[in-house]
């Protein structure tokens, strides 16, 4: 009886080596170990025999039981981590599966022209500066000869913040106040442009927007004249343009040059854009940064960078920059 039930056992952990699924595991379990196997019945016959055999006999069987239990157990965990693992992956979200649909963003027009015309400056020597968002007075209006009585402080239409003494406090209406800032911490020669956001209370409208950027550029250095103004910025257009776009001065007036000109730069249809302000920096300027008039001389220019970038991407109207319509901005 024993070596058969040895035989039944091997048999089953044979068995239950291969199995492949819980259902069938249920189904060896009540063959080797339940009320009708083999086990079970040579149990019931122990009562039969002597006391010695009964004892050596029963000991025997436990041992067999217990190893068939084992192989049971073991067969078990095996095909319950399988049935884990094939749940896993049967859920497993494939991230990586959608790749080639996925759309590319691309910097805004604005950002592409800002980067384009930095490029364009550093390539002709100039290295980039910046300055903060919210200026005081000072460096908005009074370093750059605009006294608080001045009737240009009107012009720039500025938004002021409520802090301080009143009218102390603005977001910048223009990038000029990085000209005094530099001239304050730089020893000369200087040659600098500065883009950034400048604010004004204008009402948006095709060429106009309340927010909207400049790039101010400065020169400091001995025997600058108005024709290194000019010869740098047709410089500039023809470079960020190609050959096809005409710049040109027009007298104009600036408290913090002097002579003061705006410059234009040409449409396809022969009409001109007005880009900017320039001029040579007023010697109040350059007294107001402890720079000595009589030793440097110097220019600067400030226009604005949506403007350039309406003219680049030939757009009808300004505010197509701002209006976040994908559609439109997908093209670029
Ligand atoms: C100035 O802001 C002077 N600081 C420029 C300057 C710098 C003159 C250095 C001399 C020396 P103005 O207010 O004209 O000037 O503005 C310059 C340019 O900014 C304009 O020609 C235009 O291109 C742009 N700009 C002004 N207001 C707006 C606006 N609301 N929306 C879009 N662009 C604007």
């Amino acid at each position: 009886m024993i070596e058969e039930l040895e035989q039944t056992a091997a048999d089953a952990s044979a068995r239950l080596a291969e199995v492949t699924d819980l259902d069938s595991l249920a189904t060896l379990d009540a063959e080797f170990l339940g009320k009708k196997s083999a086990l079970t019945l040579a149990k019931k016959q122990l009562g039969g025999l002597e006391p010695d055999d009964r004892k050596a006999a029963g000991k025997a069987l436990n041992e067999i039981r217990g190893r068939i239990e084992a192989d049971i157990a073991e067969a078990r965990q095996r095909l319950t981590a399988d049935a884990r693992a094939e749940q896993l992956e049967a859920e497993r979200l494939d991230l990586t599966e959608k790749r080639d649909e996925i759309k590319r963003g691309s910097l805004h027009l604005v950002t592409q022209s800002r980067d384009r015309l930095e490029d364009v400056f550093v390539g002709m020597g100039f290295t980039i500066a910046e300055g903060p968002e919210v200026e005081s007075a000072w460096y908005n209006f009074e370093a750059l000869n605009i006294p608080e009585w001045h009737p240009a402080r009107g012009s720039f239409d500025t938004i002021f913040v409520n802090l301080g003494e009143p009218e102390q406090v603005m977001l910048r209406s223009h990038t000029s106040p990085v000209q005094i800032r530099t001239m304050e911490n730089t020893e000369p020669p200087i040659y600098i442009v500065a883009p950034g956001r400048t604010f004004r209370t204008d009402t948006a409208d095709a060429t106009h927007l309340p927010a909207f950027n400049q790039i101010e550029g400065l020169v400091i250095d001995k025997g600058i004249t108005m024709g290194d103004l000019a010869g740098t910025i047709d410089e500039f257009v023809r470079k960020f343009f190609g050959g096809e776009v005409k710049t040109r001065l027009r007298p104009s007036y600036f408290p913090f040059t002097e002579p003061s000109a705006e410059f234009d730069i040409s449409r396809p249809d022969g009409s001109w854009l007005e880009l900017g302000g320039c001029g040579m920096v007023h010697p109040n300027v350059l007294r107001n940064c402890g720079i000595d008039p009589d030793v440097w001389q110097g220019f600067a220019f400030g226009f604005g960078i949506d403007r350039l970038a309406v003219m680049r991407y030939q757009l009808d109207d300004i505010r197509e920059l701002v209006n976040n319509d994908v559609r439109f901005l997908r093209q670029f």
